[in-house]
């Protein structure tokens, strides 16, 4: 078996729906709602991607989103699953040393997984740009939408080590901010919720952008889906 046909093939045993490459989103994240992160007893599952490998090629290679989203993503679920488990094992022990361990790593592999889910929806194969409620509070809070995406480009460049540049929209100040987060986890702003995130770890790009994080966000800003932005930003319009 090749590696085409193996991915395929985990596909179909992943149950995931084989879409043509010019689909956009596969049915069950308009069935079930934005983000699924959970099935019905709480425990975290990981969604097969909203398209085909070769759908952000070239921006992205097949390659590099199989790997991400199979062991990057994938891992992440795992991990938040067993942190998840060990933190009940502690809890219903005497011993609380391990507590500590244990709720740093769920914090890691818990905000992995919800930041990858998120990410996966925010890419399109081609160009849009932000349109209705979403431009108007974009040029209200930065100016303009070049300015925006200069911010957001800008900030994920310059992010120490691992991490990701977010654009989120603040219930509490009723603004939309631009944030970095190193790893998953570091540097956020309470209550933030994240309606764009650029993740710039080095696994999301370096196979094809090999040193060159920059090239890889430049070209990462021609395939935003503003229409995904928008539509997270409704929601998180509720939360004020
Ligand atoms: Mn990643």
């Amino acid at each position: 078996m090749d590696r085409k046909e193996f991915i395929t093939t985990s596909a179909i045993l992943a149950g995931a729906t084989i879409l043509p490459s010019n689909s956009v989103f596969a049915e069950n994240i308009n069935n079930n709602g934005i983000d699924k992160l959970t099935d019905e007893n709480g425990n975290f599952i990981h969604q097969p991607l909203p398209y085909n490998t070769d759908y952000l090629e070239p921006f992205m290679d097949a390659e590099t989103l199989h790997l991400h989203h199979t062991f990057h993503h994938g891992g992440a679920v795992k991990g938040a699953n067993k942190d998840i488990e060990m933190i009940k094992k502690v809890m219903n022990s005497e011993d609380l040393t391990l507590a500590d361990h244990w709720t740093k790593k769920l914090s890691f592999h818990l905000s992995s997984h919800i930041l990858h889910s998120i990410f996966w929806t925010n890419l399109a194969n081609k160009k849009s740009q932000p349109t209705g409620d979403l431009l108007k509070r974009i040029e209200k809070d930065f100016g303009s939408t070049n300015k925006m995406q200069g911010m957001i480009a800008k900030i994920s460049k310059s992010i120490e080590g691992s991490g990701w540049g977010i654009l989120a929209y603040q219930p509490y100040s009723d603004n939309l901010v631009v944030l970095q987060c190193e790893n998953h986890h570091k540097l956020t702003l309470w209550g933030a919720v994240p309606l764009l995130v650029i993740d710039v770890w080095e696994h999301a790009y370096y196979l094809k952008y090999k040193n060159k994080r920059g090239d890889f966000v430049d070209a990462l800003m021609n395939i935003i889906n503003w229409d995904n932005v928008a539509q997270r930003y409704d929601i998180a319009l509720k939360l004020k």
